[in-house]
């Protein structure tokens, strides 16, 4: 049912570090044509920290752990790509369509693949103002064993509402080097973290007591803040306007977020693109440390 590259196949056969790559970024998050040259530049960084990187799409309607650069540019570049969540698995195997996965998508298949870490820029959440828009990613993490590193949920979302579903689902938010919950394009999100770590042994041995302590069912949220954030006021100004947007457009269901990061990264005139592309590199690079820790 999946196919592996030949760089995960090795790293898998040979029991070494792994890390999970999603892909909606690649085909709905960043604009072309840095998308492809940002998802080739991450798997990079992923090597360079010591672990394979893998990420995850489906071509044709077969699940891919690992992409061959042709694969990669399909992701980047076809118009036809859709934006695949868990739910939409199944159907688009028999479709044969191809499919960027989201980060409920990709953890699901990551755990499949005995994956157990994976790294994006922003979790999804919960949407504001619409009480019943709260991502798939919540709830999927909520059932998956294993350790997210992002930079925080997007700042486009309902913070405090999402961090209140993470403790009601129970999962764990880590800071790293940090006590403030990030926010994606900014450094601190204005809510705390309770609990802070400052380095991936101290991450690896939480994800060991877990097992210890059957408290392992659900994924682990490391929380890596943005070192050079997005300006405060400009932050501010895109937000209100893109979400005016979104609401006169009548934007809804899955083309909400790809709709608000695209608005960010024009109407920022980049700003936000140089945030986004930060955050994912940074991320990558702790994920692989922590997968080489675990
Ligand atoms: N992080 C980014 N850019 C993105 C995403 C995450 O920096 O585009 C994607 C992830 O795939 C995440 C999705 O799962 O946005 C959330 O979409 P939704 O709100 O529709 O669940
Ligand atoms: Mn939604």
């Amino acid at each position: 049912m999946i196919k592996y590259s030949s760089e995960v196949a090795r790293a898998k056969s040979e029991n070494r570090p792994i890390v999970a790559l999603e892909s909606t970024i690649i085909s709905h998050g960043l604009p072309r044509p840095r998308n492809y040259e940002v998802a080739v530049e991450v798997e990079q960084i992923v090597r360079e920290n010591g672990a394979t990187p893998a990420t995850i799409a489906l071509i044709d309607g077969v699940i891919h752990v690992g992409l061959e650069t042709d694969q990669l540019g399909r992701i980047a570049n076809d118009d036809n790509v859709v934006k695949a969540s868990t739910r939409d698995l199944a159907v688009i195997e028999m479709s044969k369509q191809s499919a960027a996965t989201t980060v409920a998508a990709t953890a699901h298949i990551a755990h499949l693949a005995g994956i157990s870490v994976f790294a994006t820029g922003g979790l999804g959440g919960v949407h504001r103002g619409h009480t019943y828009d709260e991502s798939a990613d919540l709830t999927a993490l909520s059932t998956l064993p294993i350790v997210i590193v992002c930079a925080g949920v997007k700042s486009i979302l309902d913070v405090p509402g999402t961090l209140e579903r993470l403790e009601t689902f129970a999962i764990p938010v880590l800071g790293f080097k940090t006590n403030k919950f990030p926010g994606f394009y900014l450094t601190d999100s204005g809510y705390e973290i309770e609990h802070r770590v400052d380095t991936v042994e101290q991450i690896a041995e939480i994800w060991r007591n877990r097992f210890e302590l059957q408290t392992n069912n659900c994924s682990i949220v490391v929380t890596n803040p943005v070192q050079n954030q997005m300006d405060l006021a400009l932050h501010e100004k895109i937000l209100g306007e893109g979400l005016a947007a979104a609401e006169k457009n009548h934007i809804t269901g899955k083309a909400v977020t790809p709709f608000l990061l695209e608005h960010f990264h024009t109407a920022s005139n980049g700003e936000s693109l140089r945030v986004n592309i930060d955050i994912i590199k940074s991320n990558s690079r702790l994920a692989a440390q922590i997968a080489c820790a675990l």
